[in-house]
């Protein structure tokens, strides 16, 4: 049997090791928040990366960044894309988001000195601010690309920094000049790391993910009496405290009595006046809650409001909610998830159908073109971590699944 083209994996992972040195501190914590002076670093080596493949690189105004190789031939048909984010979380891994990048670039220039003459535009793009840490919500750039959210609301943004995004994006340079969505892809394939612990337990090297939960954040803010940590009888405190503690506990009760389907999260927790001797008057804090099913996630939701209004009550404080963010579960392209488990069989790699619990820019994508992903293993499902970690053989299986399921998109018939 003819060998399989590979990509070149000793480029590919000595620039993921190379991006992921971009952004880490004298800690060594490696941060790369969305429109920081560290994300204009990733993004300029990034983008010398794709100058090296010879694309035509192109800004539009959200900052995403599109690297194309198009041809006279092909230039009129709609391009194929894949492409992933570079913006980080705190204290973060080096491949989530990263690997679909420079796991893109890298089957676009292994394709290049292939000869290969694809029949349709290849386009990696880069989506702004996938992460949402620095401003809600996340997967922002993909979303004004797919058109789910006006370009001056999020580029008028504040981040929890009280930065502007539209700002910043021009301080680093990357304040672009076309209209988001600018090139309509004719599909969307999105390489990423699994970051949840399936493939690696069950010793498998690629997911083909035909669907992604569904996404509720919201800020909690709970408003009680400051009083004196001492004097104060415990049936006289109004404790926003106590009251943020019996909402996290009652998020846990839920998703352990969900048959695992539902996960919830309070990653973002301030309680005011912050001093070890006053009762906190004020508690503030995020709730990330997700469900695979829209009508399970909206249960959870309506639970939720219903245990707030029941606590306010016996616990006599004042509480409110902010929406941030709500994504309904999406269900990816059937046909290119096959192309995905006929690469990996042609390769002689066992693949498994699985569902995303991670929100992906290929969310967004799906609402305007045929979109699917190609997951690897995280060893211990560990992800969002510095010790998030893909074995290189994996990172290699994974592009050249990518390569192969590229080239079925692309081929002159
Ligand atoms: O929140 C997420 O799932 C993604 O990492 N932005
Ligand atoms: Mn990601
Ligand atoms: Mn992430």
């Amino acid at each position: 049997m003819k060998s399989k083209l590979s990509i070149n994996g000793e480029r590919l992972l000595s620039r993921l090791k190379e991006l992921g040195q971009i952004g880490v501190d004298e800690e060594g914590k490696l941060t790369r928040l969305a429109a920081s002076d560290t994300n204009k670093e990733g993004r300029d080596a990034v983008v010398a990366w794709m100058k090296d493949a010879d694309l035509k690189i192109v800004v539009d105004r959200i900052g995403n960044i599109s690297g194309i190789w198009s041809s006279l031939e092909n230039e009129s048909q709609e391009p194929l894309m894949v492409g992933s984010h570079i913006d980080t979380v705190i204290n973060a891994g080096i491949y989530d988001g990263c690997y679909g990048v420079i796991g893109g670039i890298e089957v676009i220039k292994t394709l290049k000195e292939e000869g290969y003459t694809p029949s349709r535009p290849i386009v990696v793009g880069v989506f702004t601010n996938e992460e949402g840490v620095r401003y809600a919500p996340d997967m922002m750039g993909s979303l004004v690309y797919a058109g789910g959210l006006s370009l001056d609301e999020a580029l008028a943004t504040v981040g929890t920094d009280g930065t502007i995004l539209g700002e910043e994006l021009k301080r680093i340079g990357y304040e672009g000049t076309v209209e988001p969505g600018f090139l309509k892809p004719h599909a969307f394939i999105e390489l990423h790391i699994e970051q949840g612990p399936i493939l690696d337990s069950i010793k498998t090297p690629i997911g083909a993910v035909e669907n992604l939960q569904g996404i509720s954040w919201q800020r909690v803010t709970i408003d009680g009496v400051a009083n004196h940590a001492g004097t104060t009888p415990t049936a006289m405190r109004k404790d926003a405290g106590l009251a943020a503690a019996k909402v996290i506990t009652f998020l846990r009760d839920r998703c352990n009595n969900s048959n695992a389907t539902t996960v919830a999260t309070v990653g973002c927790i301030e309680l005011e006046p912050n001093a070890i001797n006053v009762i906190p008057s004020r508690a503030t804090f995020t709730v990330d809650l997700r469900n695979p099913n829209e009508d399970r996630l909206k249960e959870e939701e309506s639970a939720l409001d219903e245990y707030l209004k029941q606590l306010a009550e016996t616990d006599g404080v004042k509480i409110s909610t902010e929406r941030l963010v709500r994504f309904e579960p999406v269900i990816f392209d059937e046909n290119i998830v096959k192309l995905v488990e006929n690469a990996a069989k042609e390769r002689g790699l066992e693949s498994k159908r699985m569902t995303s619990g991670a929100g992906q820019d290929a969310q967004m994508l799906a609402c305007i073109c045929p979109t699917a992903m190609i997951f690897v293993p995280s060893v211990d499902g560990i992800s969002h971590n510095p010790k998030e970690f893909t074995p290189g053989d994996d990172l290699v299986a994974g592009a050249n699944v990518l390569l192969d399921v590229v080239s079925k998109l692309t081929e002159t018939k």
